[in-house]
């Protein structure tokens, strides 16, 4: 989206979100590997538990997803919701996900019960923001309302990084994101630019 709108691009290239993902990972650079727009219609289910680090086929664990909802979202909407700490997705790894009934759902549960996993779950306002890393396990409750719920989420990861040497069908439109570059080459094509630090515009 950020190609096509400029209203978008400011978005997400901005150098104030871009910062806070910067600092969150504790890095001095980030850069852009996607902007996504999130639209879960009214009626539309949940959204299962997960972590992002298989979408990404980047080498490296620094990335981070800035996800901000375009109108507030109350509880009835689904808001995106987290398990802790995050060292959480090591005791959920092993769980194979079924897409035809809700034994993935009962699985999980299980293992928050037997381990005392707290899950933090907040409508947000409008003007609120959520940073998660990608290997924070979330998810988000069904759309109970009559609105979509309409949420933008970039994806900035530390500069330098590579791409896995295999990525796999999960890695999804990786090529399209990073056009140019094969696996094992550094992340850096025209479509992820250095978010930050903030490219000082020259006066001439
Ligand atoms: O918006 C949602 O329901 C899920 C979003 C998500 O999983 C993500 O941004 O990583
Ligand atoms: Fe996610």
């Amino acid at each position: 989206m950020w190609i096509e709108s400029p209203i978008i691009r400011r978005y997400v290239l901005s150098p104030r979100i871009a910062k806070i993902s910067a600092d969150l990972l504790s890095v001095k650079s980030v850069r852009l590997y996607h902007d996504n727009a999130l639209s879960k219609e009214p009626g539309c289910g949940r959204t299962p538990w997960h972590y992002d680090d298989h979408h990404f086929p980047l080498e490296t664990n620094d990335v981070v997803t800035a996800w901000i909802p375009a109108q507030p979202i109350p509880a009835a909407m689904g808001p995106l919701s987290f398990a802790k700490p995050l060292n959480v997705f090591n005791l959920v790894k092993n769980i194979n996900f079924n897409k035809n009934d809700t034994s993935y759902d009962k699985k999980v549960a299980e293992v928050f019960k037997a381990n005392q996993v707290a899950i933090s779950s907040e409508p947000f306002e409008m003007g609120e923001a959520s940073f998660h890393h990608n290997l924070s396990f979330h998810t988000a409750g069904d759309n109970r309302t009559s609105q979509s719920r309409i949420v933008l989420a970039n994806t900035y990861f530390a500069d330098g990084a590579r791409v896995v040497k295999e990525p796999t069908m999960v890695s999804g439109d990786w090529q399209k994101f990073i056009p140019g570059v094969g696996p094992g080459g550094i992340v850096a094509s025209e479509l992820n630019p250095v978010c930050w630090p903030a490219i000082q515009k020259k006066k001439i």
